[in-house]
């Protein structure tokens, strides 16, 4: 038999060097995540578990790894990929973190911070001793983060901050978190760097979720924040900053979705073998295979995809729209087949015993979050026509 990345021998457009580093993530995986992670979902993962997996994360050198010093590792983009990948079929809120500590927060101070703040913070980060979040999205303004409320007025060479960010991953977790907000004298958005404990500053724990329950997610309420004027990413001044930041992690999820389906289609594919219904196996019937042919060949369509655009990065000529391309169409596939996946285990495919309808109900997340489909479609569409309809 088959596994359906061998059918098109993708494997081979890999080099030695991404090959070894995808399976040491995936070795990674099935120590520390597997055995765990279904009760880390019923459960909801704890702040303490969360810090756990960033410090070992961060010893595999995962941590804002496709970044370059300040204790990064420097890899390439495919690397990058392959890794959110492998970690995403673990689970997705633990790519999640990788995802938003590497292409968001860190991105943020990497890119955008002054000689200072890198040094103070990403070390750190990248060891996971330090853990960082990203607040863009608020409670009235997800897709349209150019409506930001959250606002920073200048008090002497203080900064005050006062606003709320809703959904934000391991905010009440984070050591700093990264805030955009529009400055009350020139109307535009900074990022700024708010410590954990900093006087007005809390991030209450967001309960009740049924998608991404590995992984916390959490308000960021900011009430008179005083910030000193070194707390202000000095090397932007537009959403261009958070945007660019998000070119990064919506990268990673173009890998990272197939992560999923392809341990769903790894599940439905063992549990055919050994199922039997009308007195046959499950695998014998021709419904069956025609599900499981359509699910490979759109996983191996979301694989070169997700290359090919790992590679155009790793050239320094990937487009946001191209980025835009791969996340809805492999977040898409992604969900579609992990749902597939769910109909062949039959009531089987409802519990945690397997990780189809974790994946599935996480998925509902990714397709969500970096960007819902219908804004990447906005985006190709403006692409496509020159004209712009978000609004
Ligand atoms: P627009 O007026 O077109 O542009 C404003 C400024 O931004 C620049 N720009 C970009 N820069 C870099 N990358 C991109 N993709 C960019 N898109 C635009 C643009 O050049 C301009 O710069 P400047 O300096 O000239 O001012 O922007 P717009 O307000 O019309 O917005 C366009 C739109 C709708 C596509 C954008 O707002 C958008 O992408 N909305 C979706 C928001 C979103 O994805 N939020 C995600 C929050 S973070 C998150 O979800 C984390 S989940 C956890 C995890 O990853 O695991
Ligand atoms: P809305 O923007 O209100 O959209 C609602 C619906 O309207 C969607 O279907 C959308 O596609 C559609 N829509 C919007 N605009 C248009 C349009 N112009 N035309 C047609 N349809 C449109 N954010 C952060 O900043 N940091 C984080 O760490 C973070 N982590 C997250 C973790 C989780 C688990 C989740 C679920 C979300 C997270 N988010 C985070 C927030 C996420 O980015 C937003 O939820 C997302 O951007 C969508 O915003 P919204 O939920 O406000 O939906």
């Amino acid at each position: 038999m088959t596994t359906p990345l061998e059918l098109l021998s993708v494997e081979h457009l890999l080099s030695e060097e991404e090959r070894d580093l995808r399976d040491a993530v995936a070795h990674f995986v099935d120590d520390r995540v597997r055995p765990s992670v279904a009760d880390w979902y019923e459960d909801g993962l704890s702040s303490s578990a969360v810090r756990e997996l960033a410090l070992e994360a961060g010893k595999l050198g995962l941590l804002g790894m496709h970044l370059t010093g300040y204790g990064c590792a420097g890899t390439n983009a495919v690397s990058y990929g392959l890794a959110c990948m492998e970690l995403e079929a673990g689970d997705s809120g633990v790519r999640s973190l990788v995802s938003v500590q590497g292409s968001l927060a860190m991105f943020a101070i990497w890119k955008f911070g002054s000689e200072e703040q890198k040094q103070q913070w990403l070390p750190g980060m990248a060891a996971g001793e330090l853990i960082g979040c990203f607040g863009l999205t608020e409670p009235d303004f997800g897709s349209n983060p150019a409506g930001m409320r959250t606002c920073a007025r200048r008090d002497g060479d203080d900064w005050v901050l006062d606003g709320t960010k809703m959904w934000i991953t391991n905010g009440s977790v984070a050591d700093v978190a990264v805030v955009w907000a529009r400055c009350a004298d020139d109307g535009a958005v900074r990022g700024f760097l708010v410590p954990a404990g900093t006087p007005g500053f809390t991030a209450p724990k967001i309960g009740k979720k049924l998608s991404l329950r590995a992984s916390v997610t959490s308000e960021l309420v900011l009430e008179g924040v005083r910030l000193p004027s070194s707390a202000v990413l000095p090397e932007v001044s537009s959403l261009r900053g958070p945007l660019s930041c998000l070119n990064e992690a919506r990268f990673g999820i173009v890998f990272g979705a197939l992560g999923a389906a392809r341990d769903c289609l790894a599940a439905a594919l063992s549990y055919v073998q050994t199922r039997e219904v009308f007195d046959k196996p499950l695998a014998s019937f021709q419904l069956t295979q025609a599900k499981l042919a359509d699910m490979a060949l759109e996983l191996q369509k979301g694989y070169l995809l997700a290359l090919h655009l790992g590679r155009l990065k790793d050239d320094g000529t990937l487009t946001p729209q191209q980025v835009s391309l791969g996340k809805l169409n492999n977040v898409r596939e992604a969900l579609a087949i992990a749902r597939e996946c769910r109909t062949i285990l039959g009531a089987n495919g409802i519990t945690l015993e397997y990780p189809v309808l974790r994946h599935a109900n996480n998925l509902e997340s990714v397709l969500t979050y970096e960007g819902t489909s219908e804004v990447h479609q906005l985006v190709i569409g403006q692409a496509l026509t020159g004209q712009s309809a978000f609004s």
